[in-house]
């Protein structure tokens, strides 16, 4: 079965796919345990720690998890106030859209397939999925790295009950050059595969409250108005990579928001222009704070 899986994938463009076992993942634990009372969350993480290391608390017969990356490295542009991940069609949509199928297919062949579909949205981590699963390594700078697509890759999952064979860890980690933490502009990194999440400008062009000062400057001296790619950017992983095959990541790219388009229109139409891009989820009111920080 692995290997139709494996063949439906290649017929829906899936270049990527790989089996995690269903823990429970107590080396995860000990990572998030950690993360928390060092205080390195930033509110936008799934907080019970139970549900993040053991599937079956999200579904009870899980036997195996399907992981796909979907790669949208599309170019390289000069002129950009968003990052990467919010330049085509939102993620979530096409993760989701693509996920749905490949159940489908399976289903087909396997009546009694059960399955539920994650993309950033669900109470695993995705990474650490991504990692176990055999289809990147991780960087210095937390993400995931496929040798293939560098870290421009967004990780989706689906959950069943059909028992499939584990894949395996790949033994290696980037070259650790330390390149991503030198250039990091909120000191983010911290050098150990860890980061301290609320000073990195990609959650501080998210985060909901009030930024301070130190947060205004951080992003006017580093104008971005939605995301951060420069540890990935500057990453020689990401050097000699190929571009998307996935089209809906190659078409209808913004790579803009214009502050008097912004601050002219309602709420209502920003959604109706936006609201199948990445960048939208939190609203036109903290689009504009940030345009307002950067301009
Ligand atoms: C909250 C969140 C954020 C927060 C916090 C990120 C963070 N590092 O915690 C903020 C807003 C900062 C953020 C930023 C970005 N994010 Co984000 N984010 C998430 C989300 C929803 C949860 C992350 C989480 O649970 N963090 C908690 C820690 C435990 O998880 P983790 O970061 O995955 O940690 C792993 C590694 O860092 C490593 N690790 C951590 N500590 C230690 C310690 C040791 C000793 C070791 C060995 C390893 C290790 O192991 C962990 C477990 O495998 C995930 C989706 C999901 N549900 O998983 C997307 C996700 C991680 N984000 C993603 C993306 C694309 C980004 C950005 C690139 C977007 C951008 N361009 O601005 C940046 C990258 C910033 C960076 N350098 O990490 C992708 C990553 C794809 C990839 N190739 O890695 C994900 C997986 C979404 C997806 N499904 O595609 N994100
Ligand atoms: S996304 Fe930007 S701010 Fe966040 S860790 Fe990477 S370089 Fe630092």
């Amino acid at each position: 079965m692995k290997q139709n899986i494996k063949n439906y994938c290649r017929e829906l463009n899936i270049d990527y796919v790989g089996i995690a076992g269903i823990g429970p993942y107590y080396e995860l634990e000990k990572i998030l345990k950690d993360k928390i009372d060092k205080g390195y969350y930033t509110g936008l993480e799934e907080d019970d720690i139970q549900k993040r290391i053991d599937p079956r608390l999200t579904m009870e017969n899980v036997e195996s998890v399907i992981v796909c990356l979907f790669p949208y490295f599309s170019g390289n542009v000069e002129n950009t106030n968003i990052s990467k991940y919010t330049h085509s069609l939102d993620y979530h949509i096409l993760v989701k859209e693509k996920l749905e199928k490949l159940s489908k297919m399976i289903k087909k062949e396997i009546d009694e397939f059960e399955y539920k579909i994650f993309v950033d949205n669900g109470p695993l981590v995705d990474r650490y999925l991504a990692q176990i699963s055999g289809l990147g390594y991780f960087g210095i700078n937390n993400n995931i790295i496929n040798d293939e697509y560098g870290s421009y890759v967004f990780i989706g999952y689906i959950m069943t009950n059909i028992k499939l064979e584990k894949d395996d860890i790949l033994d290696k980690t980037c070259i650790n050059c330390g390149e991503c933490i030198r250039k990091c502009p909120g000191e983010a990194l911290l050098g150990n595969f860890e980061m301290d999440p609320k000073k990195c400008l990609s959650f501080i062009t998210q985060k909901k409250d009030e930024l301070n000062n130190e947060e205004k400057n951080l992003l006017k001296n580093n104008p971005t108005v939605f995301g951060c790619d420069i540890c990935q950017d500057v990453c020689p992983h990401n050097k000699k990579i190929n571009i998307t095959g996935i089209n809906e990541f190659k078409e209808k790219l913004i790579y803009n928001i214009d502050y008097d388009e912004i601050n002219t229109i309602s709420n209502k139409e920003f959604k109706r222009r936006y609201r199948d891009r990445a960048f939208s989820w939190r609203g036109r009111k903290l689009i504009l704070r940030n345009l307002d920080i950067i301009k």
